[in-house]
């Protein structure tokens, strides 16, 4: 069904770029399914089910929640997932020329392997060089992640910093 689609990505945290692709996807699609996926590649900062309540505070907070469904997703192929719920499309953000090399391959053997047709977006200049990876680096560092994450992420880093 290409009326519903599916947002993968790592999430770990949710930033204000991935808010963007979210929120811009919720105009596109009658039914969202924002899905955390467990990267194998990348050593994870926040467990599973802690970016999955970050993501679903976030989307509530910014005014979005609605048809958008919050799940995740750590055996086999994203496409069996995509499969399950019936979604025809997946999303994904494109910041660079980084990006197209990586998503490329995926998403032609994604089209082969089920059909599905992967669309991307590109980032707002004002979040396009925000990524998980460098909120990470700034949380540990001590610094100030609010001008990169929502507010409700801000807060929870910020809090989880000074627990340590
Ligand atoms: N602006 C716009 N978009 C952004 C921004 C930003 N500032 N930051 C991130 N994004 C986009 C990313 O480009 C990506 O599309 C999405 O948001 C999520 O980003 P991350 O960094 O949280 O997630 P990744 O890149 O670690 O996640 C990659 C996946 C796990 C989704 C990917 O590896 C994947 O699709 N895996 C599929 C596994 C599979 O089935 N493989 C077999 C077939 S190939």
């Amino acid at each position: 069904n290409n009326r519903i689609a599916v947002v993968p990505g790592s999430f770990d945290p949710p930033t204000l770029g991935h808010l963007d692709v979210i929120a811009r996807a919720a105009k596109l699609y009658d039914e969202l399914h924002v899905l955390v996926v467990h990267n194998p590649g990348k050593e994870a900062m926040l467990p599973i089910a802690q970016r999955m309540n970050l993501l679903e505070q976030s989307i509530g907070e910014a005014g979005l929640e609605g048809h958008i469904i919050v799940g995740s997703w750590s055996m086999g192929l994203l496409v069996d997932y995509a499969r399950d719920v019936d979604a025809g499309v997946l999303v994904k953000g494109i910041r660079s020329q980084v990006d197209v090399a990586y998503e490329s391959p995926m998403a032609i053997v994604n089209r082969h392997l089920a059909e599905i047709e992967t669309v991307f977006l590109l980032p707002d200049p004002a979040h396009a060089m925000v990524s998980s990876s460098l909120v990470r680096q700034v949380a540990a560092l001590g610094g100030d992640v609010s001008p990169f994450v929502p507010p409700v992420v801000a807060s929870f880093l910020d809090t989880g910093a000074r627990g340590l």
